[in-house]
């Protein structure tokens, strides 16, 4: 038992306390029959579920079945080994973003976002970006002291660094909601990549990547300084350029290398410009 009155070990709970009951849909490459059904559960049996009820079965085209089965799951959570990834910096307000910026940067954050690779799905990074913003939030277009240049849907990473260069950005945003074939994270390593050969060592923008699904905490093997995931709100992510690239005086750029270094051999991107 921990301090409160919660257990340590819980299971899921579904009609009655502790049944462990919980629900899971997929689809199997069989056309709907009898045997697709038995094969859904099997399946469910072998993920731990048992006894498991198949409550929805229906055909995807010819070929290909999608099934909904609820079932008690074996398996327990033991809360004292879950790890969560904290936030690393206080949350500002706009006007304390852009009283920091001005006291410690003395000019305007530069900060260039995009969609990178074939990515369309535009809505989550204009959310930050845009000045109409998030979750009540105005969006980074609203503070006074940062410049954003948003360069919308499928730009090419070399458009994407040229653009950076030009604009002589602080912080580069990309946006990736696709994750096919894991292209998430192939367009994530493409573009820091090309960061790093574009830029003298120690003078890489500031790499933000954003997206709904994302691992937490992944953000160096990626070779970037920071991921957002589902839920971002412009603020924690005003607030993070602040302690990044304008940090109070003497404080350590939170964004070290040896933080962020990205592995197998890349440069790291340290930032000088605070
Ligand atoms: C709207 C939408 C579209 C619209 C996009 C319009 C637009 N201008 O963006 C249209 C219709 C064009 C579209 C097309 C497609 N879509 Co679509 N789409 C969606 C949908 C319904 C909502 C996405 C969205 O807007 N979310 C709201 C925003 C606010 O949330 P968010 O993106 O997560 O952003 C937040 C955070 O992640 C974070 N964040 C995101 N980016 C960044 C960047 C930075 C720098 C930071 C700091 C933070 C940050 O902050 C945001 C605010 O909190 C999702 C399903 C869903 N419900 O999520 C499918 C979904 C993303 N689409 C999907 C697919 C498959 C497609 C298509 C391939 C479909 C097709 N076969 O044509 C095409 C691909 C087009 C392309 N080339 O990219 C799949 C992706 C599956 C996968 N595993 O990759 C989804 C999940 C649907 C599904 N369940 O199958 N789509």
């Amino acid at each position: 038992m921990s301090a409160s009155t919660q257990p340590d070990i819980i299971r899921p709970y579904g009609d009655t306390t502790g049944d462990g009951m919980v629900q899971v849909s997929f689809t199997l490459p069989v056309p709907h029959d009898k045997r697709a059904e038995g094969a859904a559960l099997q399946l469910a049996a072998k993920m731990g579920l048992e006894p498991a009820l198949l409550v929805h079965a229906k055909a995807m085209g010819p070929d290909f079945t999608f099934f909904v089965v609820y079932g008690s799951a074996k398996h327990l959570v033991d809360l004292r080994e879950v790890t969560v990834v904290e936030r690393e910096f206080p949350l500002l307000t706009p006007t304390e973003v852009n009283k920091a910026i001005k006291s410690r940067l003395r000019r305007k954050l530069v900060v260039v976002g995009a969609c990178i690779g074939t990515d369309a799905h535009t809505v989550g990074i204009d959310a930050i970006l845009n000045i109409k913003g998030f979750a009540g939030e105005k969006g980074l277009e609203y503070y006074r002291e940062v410049k954003v240049v948003n360069l919308g849907a499928q730009v090419l990473v070399p458009e994407l660094v040229e653009r950076a260069r030009a604009e002589k950005a602080d912080a580069v945003m990309v946006s990736q909601v696709v994750t096919q074939r894991d292209a998430h994270i192939h367009n994530t390593t493409t573009m820091s990549a090309a960061f790093r050969e574009a830029y003298p060592a120690g003078q890489v923008p500031l790499l933000v990547v954003g997206g709904p699904r994302f691992e937490e905490g992944s953000a160096a093997r990626l070779g970037v300084d920071r991921i957002f995931g589902r839920g971002t709100t412009p603020g924690e992510v005003a607030s993070y350029l602040v302690h990044a690239l304008a940090p109070t005086k003497g404080a350590p750029a939170k964004n070290a290398p040896t933080k962020n270094a990205p592995t197998k051999g890349a440069p790291s991107t340290t930032k000088e410009k605070a």
